[in-house]
């Protein structure tokens, strides 16, 4: 400037900053997130979005960072499950996408409204694969693994790209997207009013569909045919937050219903109309089963086989399937479907409670009474037989004894969100801990897959604010143990069991040869998970008996510190691949 007279900022250089005629792509994508009410990004730093996370911070989002991209891609899904909204997650190129991806294909399996933002490397150099930092394809990998995907090359669509995300992740079937925002357009200039006008903010992002009358009507008919109808409730039915209709729905008709493992609480577990402990009895015996936001998948034997009281593997069981879904094409996926009801869950159960109004009035006929009585009688049987198991106090600790005390905590604080994940440690868990409020179960999945505990925790404590209690098997935990510092460093009020029985299903193989490696499920004996959180400042404890799990538990529900409870658990007590040992391919030669 060539004078000599000294920098001073004014008040009206700020106000002309404030008041700025350009802006960028960091700020626009910022302002277009905020302008559709989305207020909390999952993430880990570095190029080219490090600025781009201190900019949003800045700008009153909350960023939260996590250790790994699956991790901070699990919180964002599960936190676009509990809240309806897109989760974000943000990360960096090439490894830094991939570790994400693997979120965004379990949310886009799971209907879970997620976008992955990532960060990619220059465009020339990848397309011509001139060996770029990071260079990577990101958007044709991404393609195949979510519903929608798309690359932002200019600042002045960034508002039509992310209002695009939005719709695609939370309309119809939610699920995943994928949104590539190459490095050179965060700092792409334009002028601030034509920027702003350039953003959308989305009109009614998950419309409502309506069902058609006829096939409302089509199935009541098939429903008043019943004489042994079953309801089963999906993890849809919980994300659709329709719970007082879909109960009013249940009570009216005297339905017995099941509800899938994140569908637990939807109604109280302990509701007199849940069939859960005579599961094997109503799959086989029912004529009419109604599908609510569940899919006939693996989970449900794919509707037919012995399961469903079919002759062979494949074989039909002889039901008639009522199924409402969004996506018509769920329809007819494994077995007919007599009265498919396509529609958001919220208007077809609606629909369907004014029919039989219309229909019946307060005449609707409950099933018969044999077919309650029967059920009554096995599920009265089996809550018995499990109440006995519980009550046993052996040393160690097994599955049962330890989860004894967590149903306990759980029935005390119904509020609590319970995170779960392993294989005995989920199956037990599942069957044993009920639940009593709806989406309170957050879990492995359509895939069964490990690796969701932290990233759910995280989000699931940011999003509600209320306590989280995580069920870890000690495999399961390993894949995202990591993250108890995010906890620690949020200070967030969760509790993480490790239900530690020394490995993989359980801690007893040996290697067949004698040598010197442990078998591959086994892990160190008696593995102090505790110390790890204890490193960050949180509360570790190391717990043998019931006694001391339920004083730990109840001192971390008070405290609402982070805490990592060491539950030592029977190392012979689990089975191979908990309740699915089946599905195991068994060597014909061994
Ligand atoms: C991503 C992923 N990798 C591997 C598996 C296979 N698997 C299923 S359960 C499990 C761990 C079971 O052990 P643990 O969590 O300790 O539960 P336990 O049965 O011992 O209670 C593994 C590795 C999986 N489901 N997902
Ligand atoms: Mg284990």
């Amino acid at each position: 400037m060539g004078t000599s007279e000294p920098q001073v900022v004014t008040a009206s250089d700020v106000q002309q900053h404030a008041q700025s005629q350009v802006t960028d792509g960091f700020h626009l994508v910022i302002d277009a997130l905020k302008l559709n009410g989305i207020d909390t990004i999952f993430g880990l730093p570095g190029i080219p979005i490090t600025d781009f996370t201190r900019m949003a911070q800045a700008a009153g989002l909350r960023v939260i960072s996590f250790r790994h991209e699956q991790n901070a891609g699990n919180a964002a899904a599960i936190a676009g499950f509990l809240t309806q909204k897109p989760g974000i997650c943000l990360t960096v190129s090439a490894p830094g996408f991939l570790n994400g991806l693997t979120a965004l294909a379990n949310a886009t399996t799971n209907c879970f409204p997620m976008i992955l933002i990532s960060g990619s490397s220059e465009r020339e150099i990848v397309d011509l694969q001139q060996g770029d930092y990071e260079e990577m394809d990101q958007l044709a990998i991404a393609k195949p693994l979510c519903k929608s995907a798309w690359r932002v090359l200019h600042a002045e669509d960034i508002g039509v790209g992310i209002a695009r995300a939005i719709r695609a992740a939370v309309s119809g079937r939610p699920g995943g997207v994928y949104l590539d925002l190459p490095a050179k357009l965060f700092a792409q200039t334009m002028d601030a009013e034509a920027g702003r006008k350039s953003l959308i903010k989305v009109v009614d992002p998950a419309p409502r569909q309506i069902p058609a009358q006829d096939a409302v009507q089509r199935a009541l008919e098939l429903l008043k045919s019943a004489k042994r109808p079953l309801i089963i409730l999906g993890k849809g039915a919980a994300y659709a937050r329709t719970d007082a209709e879909i109960r009013s729905l249940i009570e009216k008709t005297g339905i017995p219903y099941l509800p899938m493992s994140m569908a637990k609480g939807l109604l109280p577990d302990t509701h007199e109309q849940s069939a859960s402990a005579a599961r094997s009895y109503v799959l086989p015996e029912a004529d009419v089963v109604m599908l609510i936001g569940a899919r006939l998948n693996w989970l449900l034997s794919h509707g037919k086989g012995k399961t469903w009281g079919g002759k062979s593997h494949k074989d039909w069981g002889g039901q008639k399937f009522i199924q409402i879904d969004i996506s018509p094409q769920e329809m007819d996926s494994n077995v007919r479907i007599d009265a498919p009801l396509v529609g958001d869950i919220g208007s077809c159960v609606s629909a369907l409670l004014a029919a039989i109004d219309s229909n019946a009035g307060s005449n609707w006929a409950k099933p018969p009474a044999e077919w309650l009585t029967a059920i009554a009688e096995r599920r009265n049987k089996n809550i018995a037989k499990m109440a006995e198991t519980l009550a046993k106090n052996p040393t160690p600790m097994n599955f049962h004894s330890a989860l004894n005390v967590v149903r306990d905590i759980i029935k005390a604080n119904p509020d609590a969100i319970l995170v779960n994940e392993g294989a005995n440690a989920l199956d037990f868990t599942r069957s044993i801990v009920d639940m009593y409020r709806p989406r309170k179960r957050l879990d492995v999945g359509t895939w069964g897959v490990m690796g969701i505990g932290m990233g759910f925790a995280v989000a699931a404590a940011v999003v509600s604010r209320l306590p989280v209690i995580a069920i870890e098997g000690d495999s399961a935990f390993g894949f995202s143990g990591m993250e108890v510092e995010t906890l620690c460093r949020y200070d967030l009020p969760v509790c993480v069991v490790v239900f530690n029985n020394n490995g993989v299903y359980r801690g007893t193989d040996v290697n067949p040869t004698g040598g010197p490696d442990v078998a591959p499920t086994v892990f160190v004996k008696g593995a102090r998970y505790d110390k790890l959180i204890e490193a960050f400042g949180g509360v570790g404890v190391h717990a043998t008996t019931p006694a001391e799990l339920r004083k730990a538990m109840e001192q971390a529900i008070r405290s609402r510190k982070p805490t990592l409870i060491n539950a030592v658990i029977d190392e012979t007590a689990g089975t191979e691949s908990g309740r699915i040992t089946s599905l195991n391919p068994s060597a014909k030669k061994k």
